[in-house]
């Protein structure tokens, strides 16, 4: 056996520290989209892997046996290509992914189903808004320049980001409540905009804006292949060491 993890998610750093506790051989891949990724306990390689056709020459080429796509629920364009290159390969595969947040009593949350859709909700009166979707579509928002936003990055940017009024606060998560309440009231915050991620490393700026009464806009998941999934560490431990193929 040996797994190819596509990773970049909390859930892919702790998958990765249990295969390698169990010594089951295993690498790790990530975008090369940040700076310093975090250090893996397997060996890891960075960058992109040429679409699905050069993921399914590095499956093969590298002897794996099974193919974990620990990924983002906003990384859909890696998503398809795994289920492409699983079957090119014939390298079973397995999504470890987390469900989407769902609204608790005191949040209060508006949906966009994307990006665009996102940017027409913000028209209106200036506002503080915390734009928590890190760097890459930051440019979509110059649509609603009016409001000041407050932009959390993984990096300092190396370029001005395009928006006329912001604040750029660089940190990379797993976030805590704390950090992110002292942060929204710091800055005043009168709205957060982000992606239904799921999990826990982004989940704070929703529990705090709950505890502060601030809305939330939050930017539904795209649509991901249909391909087998698991939720928990377990089961994809589970699935690897039976091999079950549960079909999909
Ligand atoms: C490069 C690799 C770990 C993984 C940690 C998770 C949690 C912290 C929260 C906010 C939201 C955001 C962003 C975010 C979080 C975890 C997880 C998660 C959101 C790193 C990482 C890589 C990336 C890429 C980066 C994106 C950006 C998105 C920032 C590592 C730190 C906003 C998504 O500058 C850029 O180009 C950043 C790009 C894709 C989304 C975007 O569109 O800009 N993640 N994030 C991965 C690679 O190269 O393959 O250093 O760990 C990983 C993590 N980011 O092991 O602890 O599991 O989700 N990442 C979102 O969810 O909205 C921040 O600020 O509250
Ligand atoms: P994406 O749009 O789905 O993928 C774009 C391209 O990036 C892919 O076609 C592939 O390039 C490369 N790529 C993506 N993930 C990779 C991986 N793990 N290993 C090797 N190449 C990868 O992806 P994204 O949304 O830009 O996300 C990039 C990375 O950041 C992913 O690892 C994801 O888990 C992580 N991340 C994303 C978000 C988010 O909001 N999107 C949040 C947290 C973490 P080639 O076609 O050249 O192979």
């Amino acid at each position: 056996m040996k797994v190819l993890i596509l990773g970049g998610t909390t859930e892919a750093s702790a998958l990765a520290s249990a295969l390698a506790e169990r010594s089951i051989p295993a690498e790790f891949s990530y975008a090369g989209r940040v700076a310093a990724p975090r250090e893996q306990p397997i060996p890891t390689r960075v960058g992109g892997i040429g679409g699905a056709a050069g993921l399914a020459r590095y499956l093969r080429a590298g002897g794996f046996s099974h193919l974990v796509d620990a990924t983002h629920p906003f990384a859909r364009q890696m998503s398809l290509n795994a289920v492409a290159a699983a079957r090119d390969s014939g390298v079973h595969l397995i999504a470890l992914t987390r469900p989407p947040w769902t609204p608790e009593p005191g949040d209060n949350w508006a949906h966009a189903a994307d990006i665009p859709a996102a940017v027409e909700a913000l028209a209106g009166p200036a506002q503080r808004v915390m734009l928590a979707i890190g760097r890459m579509h930051l440019d979509a928002f110059l649509g609603q320049p009016q409001h000041h936003y407050l932009l959390r990055l993984v990096d300092q940017p190396d370029a001005q980001p395009p928006l006329p009024r912001h604040t750029v606060t660089v940190d990379r998560g797993p976030f805590t409540v704390a950090n992110d309440r002292v942060l929204l009231r710091d800055h005043r915050i009168e709205r957060v905009v982000c992606k239904n991620a799921g999990g826990s490393g982004a989940a704070s700026k929703i529990v705090a804006a709950r505890e502060l009464g601030i809305p939330v806009l939050m930017i539904d998941r795209p649509e991901l292949p249909a391909r087998r999934e698991a939720h928990r560490i377990d089961a994809v431990l589970d699935w690897l060491a039976h091999d079950t193929d549960l079909g999909v």
